[in-house]
């Protein structure tokens, strides 16, 4: 892979241009760089070192935050339709934001880097009863209920990841259905996931790509 490409991708979605990075993209695959190599050499090493990149500047901003994930999902969903042997998803998981919370950001990237890990999402969307997230996982048969908090309120809740681990208790699901949280709240105080009754949390896009792949990948085994 040309060191050239990677890094006029990485300025690209540094700079938050989805059109310069598109061009970049195009222009590799005229070159004769295969769409596997794109999502796995350029896409994904470089969202982690964006994520990195970002969480060292203080001077990042919340569109740069935002914007890299949205292009990594843009180019992995156009890459993958163009794969040799369609890669097999490695499973779906759901996401929502808990009752109360109309913050999206936080879920949507967490959302892209799932998708450029292969992991596909439902996303529920905002202000998500418990029991909305639980029949949706059961429906699809989902390993994960992935929840997003950017309040403390939200976050903990008695109609938040508190109802939905009672449901799966109530349900006997525990064992087919792990609870993944995440938001500023739990960056604040990062044992709150266990007072809130989930199973993990993740900080980040990229860690909670990892720590729900895991589960993932356990789950299919
Ligand atoms: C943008 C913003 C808004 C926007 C939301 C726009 C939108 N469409 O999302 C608007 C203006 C609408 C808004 C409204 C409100 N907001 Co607001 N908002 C913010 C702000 C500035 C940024 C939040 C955000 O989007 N961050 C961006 C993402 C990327 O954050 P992130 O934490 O880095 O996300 C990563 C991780 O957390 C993790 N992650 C996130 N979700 C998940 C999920 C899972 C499963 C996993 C594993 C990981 C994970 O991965 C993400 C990607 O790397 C925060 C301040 C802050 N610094 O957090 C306040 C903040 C969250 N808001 C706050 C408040 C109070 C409100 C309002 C009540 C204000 C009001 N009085 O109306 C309303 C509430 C609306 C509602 N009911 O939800 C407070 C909450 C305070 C508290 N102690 O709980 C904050 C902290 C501001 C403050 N300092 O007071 N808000």
């Amino acid at each position: 892979m040309q060191t050239e490409i990677i890094k006029a991708y990485n300025e690209a979605v540094y700079d938050t241009d989805r059109d310069r990075a598109m061009e970049v993209i195009h222009a590799a695959l005229k070159q004769g760089v295969t769409p596997e190599e794109i999502v796995f050499d350029v896409v994904i090493p470089a969202m982690e070192s964006m994520m990195q990149a970002i969480s060292e500047d203080f001077d990042a901003n919340l569109a740069q935050h935002f914007m890299a994930a949205q292009i990594a999902s843009q180019v992995t969903e156009e890459m993958i339709a163009q794969f040799k042997t369609p890669p097999e998803s490695l499973g779906t998981i759901v996401i929502g934001t808990s009752v109360g919370d109309m913050h999206t950001l936080g879920k949507r990237i967490v959302s892209g880097c799932l998708r450029s890990m292969m992991i596909d999402v439902v996303d529920l969307g905002v202000n998500i009863k418990p029991e909305a997230f639980v029949d949706k996982a059961v429906e699809i048969d989902s390993p994960v209920i992935a929840i997003s908090s950017m309040m403390m309120h939200t976050a903990t809740s008695e109609n938040g990841c508190q109802r939905v681990r009672e449901i799966l208790k109530e349900r006997g699901l525990e064992d087919k259905i792990k609870i993944v949280v995440g938001g500023a709240p739990y960056r604040w105080d990062n044992e709150l996931y266990k007072t809130v009754g989930a199973d993990a949390w993740a900080d980040n896009g990229i860690t909670a790509g990892e720590v729900i792949k895991k589960i993932v990948m356990e789950a299919k085994s």
